[in-house]
């Protein structure tokens, strides 16, 4: 009971190796992802800790130290490591969390898979996650917990420890009462998100859409209203709203702060990456490989909300209808697969190969196929060399919380060139109106963004990434960092939680 501020994310810090039979915690570079961000809190208090999972055998008796010291270059910090057996694993998090949540959340009813979950395994879970930050943090510490796959770790905690400074953040979309109120358990959820001081959100709609699930199924009163920082607008696009709410009363007396601050990426370290030698050869061999043909690039997780087969179809209409096209422009298709556990994810992947096959028959030859398709993750530093040459990144989400490789990709273009194609139900269009907004639900749309991209003339290709960068500088990770901080900061908070 010592720590002031304990991260609770499902996913640990760092990366475990074994050498020689002992057991090493090595720092994990990777800039991509939330963890390096998070990690990045623990520089501003004096003790910290994070909270996590690790699959044992035996959880009475796991054959692991359930708590280790780390020390790395964000300082030095405590981990808890949670044993969840391999059963409750798959029921939390790939059954509960990804067939039940992740379609609601997303939009998408119709993949909504509502009989293998096992609720009592969920609240289980979740209750020990609860337990372990409890057992960490010191007296009125700040308890930050991330994502739906920990719904219920607020509530728990409230009852545990009513001391607490409890925030917590969604990283998906929030979908509207509609769509949230298929979920059996909407009360229980959010009742635990109310019992949180602050709970975050990418973007204003996803704040609204809360209040309208909380309004459907508790009687809150007024919620009062702001308005929209105006670079979190982008004019006529779908997730744009012109105010937000800030925060919900509840009769207990009890306030619920509403944070909206859109998750930004590392832009030095990307800039860092760009500017190095090593990236700068290997952006050259890209460019003389592509030659004088033009890359289409598109980047993501093997998720039928990425849009990836929709794409991959639009691209098909763009070589059916431009015969000036064929031969000159390629797409490169990176869909990385999720975890093998999680079969729900395998007819997406075979529909990317079976779209990709065809339109490679139709329109390669022996020295030249339009789509690469890479199923497997690339090195980040090579990411970024094909961020440098891709004449477009097409970013085109049938639902995305944020998207970070659209922030990515602005972030590497030190040339101050390049189109980015960006899908209006990315939470990141709200902030990068100067991108050739799209819907993916419409082809017509779809056809039109690809051609605008293609045939974008060099100063209007300049003016909007100038935009762009100038957008994804100004909320970069160390503004959320600021943001969150000040969200979970004491003076914010009414004498009840002190
Ligand atoms: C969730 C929300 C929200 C991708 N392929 C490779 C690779 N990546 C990296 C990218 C990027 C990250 O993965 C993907 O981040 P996204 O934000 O695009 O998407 P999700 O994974 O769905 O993340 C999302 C995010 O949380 C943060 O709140 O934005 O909406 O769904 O950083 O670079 N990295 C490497 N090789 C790859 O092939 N190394």
């Amino acid at each position: 009971m010592s720590s002031d501020l304990v991260i609770v994310y499902h996913r640990q810090p760092y990366e475990e190796v074994v050498v020689d039979g002992k057991t090493e915690y090595r720092e994990n570079k990777s800039p991509n992802g939330i963890v390096p961000t998070l990690k990045s809190f623990f520089g501003s208090v004096e003790k910290a800790a994070w909270v996590a999972w690790k699959e044992a055998k035996d959880t009475s008796n796991p054959g692991f130290d359930r708590v280790v010291e780390i020390e790395d270059s964000f300082g030095k910090y405590t981990v808890s490591r949670l044993p969840l057996t391999a059963e409750q694993v798959s029921s939390f998090y790939h059954i509960t969390s990804k067939e039940a949540f992740w379609p609601i959340l997303h939009g998408f009813k119709e993949k909504y898979n509502y009989d293998p979950v096992d609720w009592p395994t969920f609240k289980e879970v979740n209750w020990a996650f609860a337990e372990a930050a409890a057992s960490e943090a010191a007296k009125g510490a700040a308890v930050w917990v991330h994502d739906y796959n920990l719904w219920l770790v607020p509530g728990y905690l409230r009852q545990m420890r009513p001391d607490l400074r409890i925030s917590f953040y969604h990283h998906t979309p929030f979908p509207s009462a509609d769509m949230f109120n298929v979920l059996p358990w909407r009360g229980e959820i959010i009742d635990s998100l109310l019992a949180a001081d602050v709970v975050g959100f990418h973007i204003p709609r996803y704040a609204a859409n809360f209040v309208s699930c909380v309004r459907s199924l508790r009687d809150v009163g007024n919620v009062p209203r702001k308005p929209v920082p105006s670079d979190l607008i982008s004019e006529g696009s779908a997730l744009s709203d012109r105010t937000m709410p800030t925060e919900i009363h509840l009769d207990t007396g009890h306030v619920v702060h509403l944070g909206v601050t859109p998750v930004g990426v590392d832009t030095d370290y990307i800039k860092g990456l760009a500017e190095n030698e090593a990236t700068d050869e290997r952006a050259t061999r890209f460019r003389s490989e592509i030659g004088e043909g033009k890359l289409l690039l598109s980047v993501g997780r093997t998720d039928y909300t990425k849009g990836g087969a929709d794409q991959l179809l639009a691209f098909e209409r763009l070589l059916e209808r431009r015969a000036d096209l064929r031969g000159q422009v390629r797409l490169l298709h990176v869909s990385v697969p999720a975890n093998r556990a999680m079969t729900v994810y395998e007819p997406i992947q075979k529909e990317l190969e079976e779209i990709a096959g065809r339109i490679n028959g139709r329109f390669g030859s022996f020295t030249f196929q339009p789509v690469a398709l890479i199923s497997r993750a690339v090195p980040f530093e090579e990411l970024v060399a094909w961020y440098q040459v891709a004449d477009v990144a097409w970013i085109t989400p049938l639902a995305d919380g944020m998207n970070l490789v659209c922030k990515e990709y602005v972030a590497a273009r030190k040339d101050g060139d390049g189109v980015l194609v960006l899908s209006e139900f990315a939470g990141a269009a709200v902030e990068l109106g100067a991108a050739v907004l799209t819907n993916p639900f419409s082809s017509r749309a779809m056809d039109f963004a690809i051609d605008l991209a293609m045939d974008m003339p060099e100063p209007e290709r300049r003016a909007r990434m100038a935009l762009l960068r100038s957008a994804v500088s100004k909320r970069d990770t160390r503004h959320w960092a600021r943001d969150q901080l000040a969200l979970l900061s004491p003076k914010d908070f009414a004498p009840e939680a002190a």
